[in-house]
């Protein structure tokens, strides 16, 4: 595996066409200048590009984008996709492919995150993965399926059941809320509306890196 720092997870900005009515570039370049550490293409749900080689395109943008601030892109769940945009990594969700198999695919360079939402599917990906996410800490609408919040506790048994691994909290995470995931134990936070849906990306980005450097000074 790669030597992923997870420095990395501090704000992990999740994003895809289906979450603005604005160009995801404008977004995403907002959200880098307001210090986001790390991107993730997730180009799911109602909204989103289905066509393969516009997806692609837009890998290919947010990618170059992303390099130049020195932060990486990684592609949620669509392992073609990330191979083809060359992209820093790839996560995947419990109902995605088997974290092994996709270790085995995309290498041992890239970073893979998968999700993990108990202490049992945290053991099982620890062996292949570079980081977790675990959630939905709070109630959130930006996905489909989700399943019943697990709290910022969660975080904190996962820790005591001797899970290393650097992990982000995700799901309904605000500025108002991102301080207990941390001092949970979180080595990040993931948002999708916080920063897509503020009046100002940039603003609430910095924000929540600023709320990060409080906990991690
Ligand atoms: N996985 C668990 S919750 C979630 C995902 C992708 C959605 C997070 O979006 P938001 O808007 O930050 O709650
Ligand atoms: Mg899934």
């Amino acid at each position: 595996m790669t030597q992923f720092a997870k420095e990395r997870l501090a704000v992990y900005f999740i994003a895809g066409t289906q979450n603005t009515d604005r160009p995801l570039p404008e977004l995403v370049f907002e959200a880098l200048r307001g210090g986001v550490t790390m991107f993730q293409l997730r180009e799911k749900g109602t909204g989103s590009l289905q066509d393969e080689d516009e997806r692609l395109v837009l890998a290919k943008e947010l990618k170059e984008l992303c390099a130049r601030f020195h932060v990486p892109f990684i592609v949620n769940d669509d392992i073609e996709l990330a191979l083809a945009s060359d992209a820093d990594g790839l996560h995947i969700g419990q109902d995605d492919a088997d974290p092994a198999e996709a270790r085995r695919r995309i290498g041992a360079q890239k970073i893979l995150g998968v999700s993990a939402r108990t202490i049992a599917e945290a053991e099982a990906a620890a062996a292949v993965a570079d980081y977790l996410g675990t959630g939905p800490m709070y109630a959130t609408s930006s996905k489909e399926d989700a399943e019943s919040p697990v709290g910022p506790e969660r975080i904190q048994e996962m820790r005591n059941a001797g899970i290393h691994l650097p992990i982000t909290a995700i799901g309904g995470i605000t500025l108002d809320n991102a301080k207990p995931v941390l001092r949970a134990g979180a080595d990040g936070v993931s948002v999708i509306s916080a920063v897509s849906a503020a009046e100002n990306a940039e603003a609430a980005a910095s924000a929540l890196l600023s709320i990060y450097r409080s906990i991690n000074r």
